[in-house]
């Protein structure tokens, strides 16, 4: 039979990935007040098509990046030459205002959750473009907080420009080949340069071996490099501004130098297992010019606002992949037909349960990750709260290993939906979910961030004493609990106490961590709580503003307390607390054997 024969599968179509998701027009209405909300809503909507069509082409002529080292006379040029797609994507990006938006701030502390919801719709169909945006915000927040006034003259600016031909993208330079969490044995030194001078700040002459570096075609770089002795650990580390091409200031018309200079060379591409499209590489810095950022030996603490940023652009990027593949998964259920031919995937309700089970996660997952932009747009604009400003930084380790723990799973359920054809490269899942993988790695492991929640809680005087820190958490979980309206107290009252006790139990593992094993369950809990209270403070809003969408809202409250792991991460934390040496030697002897005979 010849293939045009026989039956022929149907493709499907995909939505306007903002107007048709299930979540993301009723949460916007929530978030924001009603003016920005008419004024936001029709550039998203606009931007959704633009997703569909302009960046799915891009994303089409995205290809590897490549570096060529020498030219044909042995010269070492390092030319890292991207795709046409990658650079289109980069411009449309930029046109666009992802990182315009936010420091423009023309809608205050809602800037926030404007930006991000356009660079959440994209992603899927735009490959990892948001890595060297999100870099890019990070940095355009430090230079804002310290940069000089020549720096925030010419380089800020640039960085949140919306004009392609004029705009830099940064990157950011921590890990090194002793340690990418633990950045205390960091080798690349930097010696002051004490006969030149330079309006971006004091100038040094940096050596070193910088073992990745994801925006290798930026613009510039945030780079920790040593000014103390070796034993000074962390806290003989500085922060720099690196320019990797030279001259950074160029007139409008002059092209954009693609080979690094400032004595900067390529030591090769990183050979990946996803976000092959990024050029990752690793660098020599050989006597490269940079410029101190903030004060000698406090690197760490002035990097903080490019760590806590990228970790909750992490977070988007994870819950934005899940809504990729389950906009995949939900508009092939239209379209496929089993059982003989007789019935429609989405008329199945053994397929449609499994569906909404990654419904589920999807939704809890995407008001925790907005309720947390929320909170920076806040912060930023130093509108929030004491406790909101706590509150941001404890949520926001958490959302970006939560989120990047629950991704991976929802996604390979959305390609086992489309059976084959999920499995195929051109439904784009495997690349997604491959891409989205490093999510569970890059800007702080699970663990390390599960390590820095514990420290940031229990630490007196990080922000404020930790008994605040922590009561902060109550004092929010009371707050939505106690607005929830008598009827619905009511309907949910079981699921409300069962908040309160984790919240409780929460408080406890940190107020008195008995036991390193403590920290991730606990991180896990925390978030599983907080997700839940996002959800009921939506549930509360859509019930009590007559939204019809309420009974669903509520619904999806419930099954994540009674269905969606809350529960087994409770009794998780409490079987951990108890645990002592006898359980650290046994786990020694599962994964090593028996060693002490
Ligand atoms: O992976 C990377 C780029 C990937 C590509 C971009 C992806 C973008 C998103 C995805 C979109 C597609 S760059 C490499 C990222 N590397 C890490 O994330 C390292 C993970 N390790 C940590 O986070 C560690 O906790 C360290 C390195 C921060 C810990 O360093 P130290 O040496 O132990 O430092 P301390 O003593 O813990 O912290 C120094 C100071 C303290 O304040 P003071 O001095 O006042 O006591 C801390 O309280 O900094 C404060 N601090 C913080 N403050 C530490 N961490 C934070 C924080 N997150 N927020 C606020
Ligand atoms: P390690 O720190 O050696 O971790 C190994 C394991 O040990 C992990 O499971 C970790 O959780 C665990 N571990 C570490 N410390 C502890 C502890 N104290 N207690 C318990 N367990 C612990 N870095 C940049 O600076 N710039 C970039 O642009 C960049 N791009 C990247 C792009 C990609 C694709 C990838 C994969 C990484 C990139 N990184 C970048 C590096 C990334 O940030 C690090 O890989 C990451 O921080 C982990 O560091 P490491 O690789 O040294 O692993």
């Amino acid at each position: 039979m010849r293939v045009e024969q026989g039956f022929q599968p149907t493709p499907y179509t995909e939505g306007n990935p903002f107007t048709t998701d299930p979540v993301l027009p009723n949460l916007l209405k929530r978030l924001l007040p009603r003016d920005v909300h008419e004024e936001v809503y029709g550039d998203l909507e606009r931007f959704g098509l633009k997703v569909l069509t302009t960046l799915h082409d891009l994303t089409s002529k995205t290809s590897e990046p490549r570096v060529v080292q020498y030219d044909q006379w042995g010269r070492r040029i390092d030319d890292l030459q991207t795709s046409e797609g990658w650079r289109g994507l980069k411009a449309q990006m930029q046109e666009e205002g992802v990182i315009g938006i936010p420091f423009e701030r023309k809608y205050g502390e809602f800037s926030r959750v404007y930006g991000f919801m356009k660079q959440f719709i994209a992603i899927g169909d735009s490959d990892v473009i948001s890595c060297p945006f999100a870099m890019t915000d990070g940095t355009s927040r430090v230079l804002e907080l310290v940069g000089s006034p020549a720096v925030k003259r010419d380089i800020f600016p640039r960085l949140t420009s919306r004009d392609p031909s004029l705009a830099f993208t940064a990157g950011q330079w921590m890990t090194e080949r002793p340690g990418g969490s633990d950045v205390s044995q960091t080798e690349t030194i930097a010696r002051p340069v004490s006969n030149a001078s330079s309006p971006y700040g004091p100038v040094y002459r940096i050596d070193g071996f910088k073992w990745f570096s994801s925006a290798t075609d930026s613009d510039i770089a945030v780079a920790l490099a040593r000014t103390g002795p070796p034993e000074s650990g962390s806290r003989g580390l500085s922060l720099f501004l690196i320019p990797l091409r030279r001259p950074l200031i160029r007139p409008v018309d002059a092209p954009r130098p693609p080979a690094l200079t400032n004595n900067i060379k390529i030591h090769r591409l990183k050979n990946k297992f996803g976000t092959k499209i990024l050029p990752t590489a690793e660098l020599s810095l050989e006597g490269a010019e940079g410029y101190l950022l903030g004060e000698v030996n406090q690197g760490v603490k002035f990097i903080t606002p490019v760590l806590n940023i990228t970790r909750i652009h992490s977070a988007l990027t994870s819950v934005g992949s899940i809504r990729k593949c389950l906009a995949i998964a939900t508009a092939y259920s239209s379209v496929r037909a089993i059982s003989g031919g007789r019935q429609l995937l989405k008329d199945n309700v053994l397929h449609v349960a499994e569906l909404a089970r990654a419904h589920l996660t999807y939704r809890a997952l995407t008001h925790f990750v907005f309720g947390v932009v929320l909170l920076l747009g806040k912060t930023e604009c130093k509108v929030a709260t004491d406790d909101e400003v706590l509150r941001l930084r404890l949520l926001t380790p958490a959302v970006k290993a939560f989120a990047a723990d629950k991704a991976s799973g929802v996604m390979e359920e959305c390609m086992t939906m489309l059976g084959g054809q999920g499995y195929m490269e051109e439904s784009r899942i495997g690349t997604v979910l491959k891409d989205a993988m490093v999510e569970k790695i890059w800007e702080g492991t699970t663990t390390v961030l599960s390590l820095d929640m514990v420290r940031a809680a229990a630490k007196p005087g990080v922000l404020h004493a930790s008994a605040s820190t922590i009561s902060n958490m109550h004092q929010w979980a009371n707050t939505i609990v106690s607005s929830c309206p008598a009827d619905l107290v009511h309907r949910l009252a079981e699921r409300l106490a069962t908040l309160r006790i984790c919240v409780t139990e929460v408080i406890s593992a940190y107020t008195n961590p008995s036991t390193p094993l403590l920290s991730r369950p606990t991180l896990a809990l925390f978030a599983y709580t907080t997700s839940a209270l996002y959800l009921l403070e939506h549930a509360i809003w859509a019930h009590e503003s007559g939204e019809a969408t309420a009974n669903t809202d509520i619904e999806v409250f419930r099954r994540w307390i009674d269905e969606g792991g809350l529960l087994p991460a409770l009794q998780d934390v409490r079987r951990v607390k108890t645990a002592g040496a006898d359980r650290t030697k046994m786990d020694a002897e599962i994964v090593y054997g028996n060693t002490s005979t």
